[in-house]
């Protein structure tokens, strides 16, 4: 899979990447001086993940990060200071202070939506971003990251199901760092590979090296590609490790020292340069080059983000509540007039649709599970209620027991 890269997308991932660490290596020493203000949350080692799947989507899709994915947020654009500042809680920072670590976003240009605490909730979130976008004809992908922990969560099942029946163009990102908290994997799932999931909703998966970057970059493209062509969501498990603790207050000593070992031996990092260098697609001189850039780009950013003021304290009583017009801003970017895909007419044919979506037809052209059967359309509406009316009050018992409801009234008899 490697060959089937160019050499400038070798080197993008192989920067990102080190972007990413060296990141998180500044937030470290902010934090050790006091000036992060939030948690500080670590990707040590699971960088390939977050940058090779996020540089598999394209401009206007969509992703919504989890706290390991800075990588991710700067393949799609994000500026390091912001996600200094943002640590930091400064008014320059996206959320004006307001939060304290990685709980932002962009809607109107990168097209990023924040996360929140609750493990799992992104998952129909995305779903929905995936739909709206195929409503509106835009043929974007949507994506999101989940732990093996947030794996286990009620909304990773409910919001994969809706995405599954709904055909979403949605591809999630099952980060398997073999540990949440201090849980190992197999104390909190009894699988061996948690790409099984997908089984449970008929949806498409694949497993990946997570520390392999080139081979997590081609599986999500193709993954991404299925979503848009309207295969449904997709689920990816990148295996991988999570190497410091939880979070920087966990010493992690509960990891078992061989289960460390073999992880740092298999860092991404390394082991994409060392590829690069087999294959002369870098050299020491290349590497300097990229070292300094990361440098030069880092100090100004921090220097940029030490100086920006903390929030007024007036602050604080503003933007608690919703104040209308000029609390959300978000418009749809309509590709065609509105008129003609609103009701009444939202029956022209889209864009870009799934075949068979919305007319109770599967992709194979037979009945969708959902499909309750076509409301007859000769009837004037008034005979049809009255007659669904008599239905439900004289024969709705008998219809449950029947063997083979007609599709109509099998919906009545459901309700
Ligand atoms: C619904 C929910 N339950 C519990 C938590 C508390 N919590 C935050 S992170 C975490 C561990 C998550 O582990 P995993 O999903 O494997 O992600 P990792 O930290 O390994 O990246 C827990 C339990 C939460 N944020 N949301
Ligand atoms: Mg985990």
């Amino acid at each position: 899979m490697k060959k089937e890269l160019t050499r400038q997308q070798h080197l993008e991932l192989y920067y990102y990447m080190r972007l990413n660490r060296a990141v998180e290596d500044t937030m470290v020493k902010l934090f050790r001086q006091n000036k992060i203000v939030g948690g500080l949350y670590s990707s040590l080692g699971q960088e390939a993940t977050s940058v090779g799947t996020a540089y598999a989507l394209e401009k206007k899709d969509w992703l919504a990060p989890m706290i390991r994915n800075i990588g991710a947020l700067l393949v799609k654009g994000v500026p390091p200071r912001d996600i200094f500042m943002q640590h930091m809680a400064k008014y320059d920072s996206p959320t004006k202070g307001k939060d304290g670590t990685s709980h932002f976003g962009d809607l109107e240009n990168l097209h990023i939506v924040s996360p929140i605490s609750m493990l799992g909730d992104l998952i129909p979130v995305m779903a929905g971003v995936a739909i709206a976008g195929r409503y509106l004809g835009q043929k974007i992908v949507s994506m999101t990251w989940i732990g093996d922990g947030g794996s286990s969560t009620g909304v990773f099942h409910e919001g994969l199901n809706f995405a599954a029946t709904q055909k979403a163009p949605f591809v999630l990102i099952l980060e398997n760092n073999q540990w949440a908290y201090s849980t190992p994997v197999h104390c909190q799932v009894p699988l061996e590979n948690l790409a099984d999931r997908a089984k449970a909703y008929g949806i498409a998966s694949y497993i990946v090296d997570g520390n392999d970057v080139a081979d997590v970059y081609s599986t999500t493209r193709q993954a991404v590609a299925r979503a848009r062509a309207g295969d449904g969501p997709i689920l990816i498990e990148a295996k991988t490790f999570r190497r410091l603790g939880h979070a920087q207050h966990d010493p992690a000593e509960y990891v078992p020292k061989e289960m460390r070992a073999y992880w740092e031996a298999h860092d991404p990092i390394e082991r994409h340069e060392k590829f690069l260098m087999s294959e002369e697609l870098l050299d020491a001189k290349g590497k300097a080059e990229i070292e300094k850039k990361i440098e030069t780009l880092l100090a100004a950013e921090r220097e940029f983000a030490e100086n920006s003021p903390m929030p007024p304290p007036e602050l604080a009583e503003q933007g608690a509540y919703c104040t209308g017009d000029d609390c959300h801003k978000i418009a749809a970017k309509w590709e065609r007039p509105k008129s003609e895909v609103m009701p009444p007419k939202s029956s022209v044919a889209a864009v870009w649709s799934v075949k068979g979506f919305g007319q109770g037809k599967a992709s194979d052209g037979g009945n969708a599970p959902i499909h309750f059967g076509d409301t007859p359309e000769d009837k004037p509406a008034d005979e049809s209620k009255s007659a669904s009316r008599a239905m439900s009050k004289s024969s709705a018992k008998k219809l449950v027991k029947a063997p083979s409801p007609k599709p109509a009234a099998s919906r009545k008899a459901r309700r």
